[in-house]
């Protein structure tokens, strides 16, 4: 590997990871990811940089199902043969991986790799792993733009803003919030699709003290979808940088069953991308990650290819056709 590639990657890309079907029976634009992207190196610039974070040591912690650290395998799987509609180049840095439970250390290797890429002008797109990936990306989006407001908008059935002593899949919220305390920077979170049941009072009340914005599953239908995308725009306007992150874990467990813990009700695909788009194309997009991944409990690959379409329309809003 070129020395110039992401050095706190634990696995550099491999050409291996995209493969898929290429047309040379037709004229035009026969472009399919597994064609468009390339490995990052010092020179790469404005773009997509993708980055696997091959962990669910998080979600073993928060006593979840594992599974989720062959998410970005799974992923770049279902990536690679969809069809490029969109001009800008596509960067695969490599994997963080998680390797004797070190999660912590994982974390910041993946903050590390975040914050070069994002402080080259790209947009990085991590590819989890469970949603202690918030936490690393956060942090390197935060390290590229010291003292900016940044908004936090996480599509999730939970808030993820868990007490306790270690880090896990439940956390990486309620560390955000206690990192940002340090900077002296204000903690600005948006929650898109709270699961009531799903969440202890106790967590209401520590989203309500720290100010946390929050619509319930129930609360997203397409009828509520203007005033919410009006109220999103307007956080998005009061901020200087956004990090989208989605947990797959917010959709209907029979779209998205291939996660730690499937949604009973969850919130429909449409309005996950409607809204996502409304971030990605706001022009203040520095970073997002997806979520939650798991193969071992997929079906016909499902899950792995809504994640795929999630990125793919976040890409495409951020970057329109040219
Ligand atoms: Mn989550």
């Amino acid at each position: 590997m070129a020395a110039s590639a992401v050095a706190s990657v634990d696995r550099p890309f491999d050409p291996g990871w995209w493969t898929g079907r290429s047309d040379q029976d037709g004229a035009g634009d026969t472009t399919r990811y597994h064609e468009r992207v390339s490995p990052w190196t010092g020179d790469s610039r404005a773009g997509i940089g993708l980055i696997g974070f091959a962990c669910d040591e998080g979600v073993r912690r928060n006593g979840g199902r594992t599974g989720a650290a062959d998410g970005p395998a799974a992923f770049r799987r279902a990536l690679a043969n969809l069809a490029v509609h969109h001009g800008a180049p596509v960067y695969d840095c490599g994997d963080v991986a998680c390797a004797g439970g070190a999660l912590e250390a994982a974390q910041l290797r993946l903050a590390a790799a975040v914050c070069g890429i994002a402080g080259r002008t790209a947009l990085p797109i991590v590819l989890g792993g469970g949603h202690e990936v918030a936490y690393g990306t956060w942090l390197g989006i935060a390290d590229a733009r010291p003292g900016a407001h940044l908004l936090i908008v996480n599509f999730d059935a939970h808030f993820d803003l868990r007490a306790g002593r270690e880090a896990t899949s439940g956390t990486p919220f309620r560390q955000i919030a206690e990192e940002c305390g340090r900077r002296r920077i204000p903690f600005s979170y948006v929650c898109l699709g709270i699961s009531r049941p799903s969440n202890t009072a106790a967590l209401f009340s520590r989203a309500a003290a720290l100010n946390v914005e929050f619509w319930r599953d129930e609360e997203l239908h397409r009828q509520a979808l203007s005033s919410v995308d009006d109220r999103l725009q307007q956080r998005i306007a009061a901020c200087d940088g956004v990090y989208l992150t989605i947990d797959l874990d917010v959709l209907p467990g029979e779209k998205a069953p291939g996660v730690s813990a499937p949604a009973a009700r969850g919130v429909s695909l449409d309005i996950v991308e409607h809204l996502a788009a409304t971030v990605a194309k706001s022009g203040k997009l520095l970073g997002a990650d997806i979520a939650e991944l798991n193969p071992a409990f997929d079906r016909d690959t499902l899950t792995a290819r809504v994640a795929a379409r999630l990125v793919d329309g976040i890409v495409m809003a951020a970057h329109p056709p040219i």
